[in-house]
């Protein structure tokens, strides 16, 4: 089968070691105009910054073209085959030269999807080692899932400040580096994390969840939009993109999707979405 982006591989890399080599998917002037815009809105409605935290995609109509672009799509159809959900966006934020970090984590904890969701992490600022990258133990996707814990730690940017709170082998941790644009997938079973930012600059990732149509997510029936192809399967009920170019109207929309979350994701947590604090 002809691939649309990627070459066999790095559809091979993915697969053996539960993410993407670095690509580019914005040229640096398109991932500089979308950064000034979320800072825009943070300017704009600062009471209004968890709502970036799940499902920003429904608040902010730039990022859902985003998560329907014919790049990002080509890169996730040659992953995931053509019939395509994107569940979710988040934003990952780490302001400069303070504490916010990510735990060791698998997504696998929180999320229970099968077969995997692929989270496209792209970078609107420079994310290298010193301004706290994505690291992700290679292979770990093919292991078990480990056992986690919640926590309170104010400085985690992690929605539970989860962690894993088993013993394992860290010595073969890589630095995911992007410059502004580009971006790595995940399968979301991969040990992952990221350190503080000791840069200057903020560091500012995007994560975008996609699944193929025929994904089976445990619990109750989940909400997302279908960006490419056809749903023959229905396990989620679709949804639209933002209803308003007016962020504040937005809200409303976003809340009902938040609330399912809730239901599906957070069973007996202390946490809830930060969108409905
Ligand atoms: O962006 C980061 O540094 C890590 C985010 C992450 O792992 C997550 O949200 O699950």
């Amino acid at each position: 089968m002809p691939t649309k982006f990627l070459s066999p591989a790095q559809i091979e890399h993915f697969s053996r070691h539960g993410f993407l080599p670095p690509v580019r998917i914005l040229d640096e002037s398109e991932a500089q105009a979308l950064r000034a815009q979320v800072e825009q809105f943070e300017t704009n409605y600062p009471k209004l910054k968890g709502q970036l935290d799940f499902k920003a995609n429904l608040i902010l109509p730039c990022i859902d073209r985003l998560s329907r672009d014919s790049r990002l799509l080509d890169l996730i159809e040659d992953l995931l085959g053509p019939d395509l959900l994107h569940w979710n966006s988040t934003f990952r934020i780490k302001e400069p030269k303070t504490r916010q970090h990510a735990a060791w984590h698998q997504d696998t904890a929180y999320i229970k999807l099968k077969p995997f969701l692929s989270i496209c992490w792209l970078a609107l600022s420079s994310a290298n080692s010193k301004s706290g990258c994505l690291r992700v133990i290679p292979g770990s996707h093919l292991g078990p899932l480990l056992g986690h814990s919640e926590g309170n730690d104010p400085d985690s940017i992690l929605s539970r400040a989860q962690y894993i709170t088993e013993v394992f082998d860290q010595s073969g941790a890589v630095d995911i580096e992007l410059a502004p644009g580009e971006a790595t997938v995940i399968n979301h079973a991969i040990i992952h994390a990221s350190n503080p930012n000791q840069s200057d600059d903020r560091r500012i990732g995007l994560l975008m969840d996609y699944l193929p149509t025929s994904a089976v997510k445990e619990g109750p029936r989940d909400t997302a939009i279908l960006v490419r192809g056809e749903d023959h399967f229905g396990h989620f009920a679709l949804e639209t993109g933002p209803v308003s170019d007016d962020p504040l109207k937005n809200v409303e929309h976003q809340r009902r999707s938040l609330e399912v979350i809730t239901e599906t994701m957070y069973e007996h947590s202390q946490h809830k979405p930060k969108g409905l604090s």
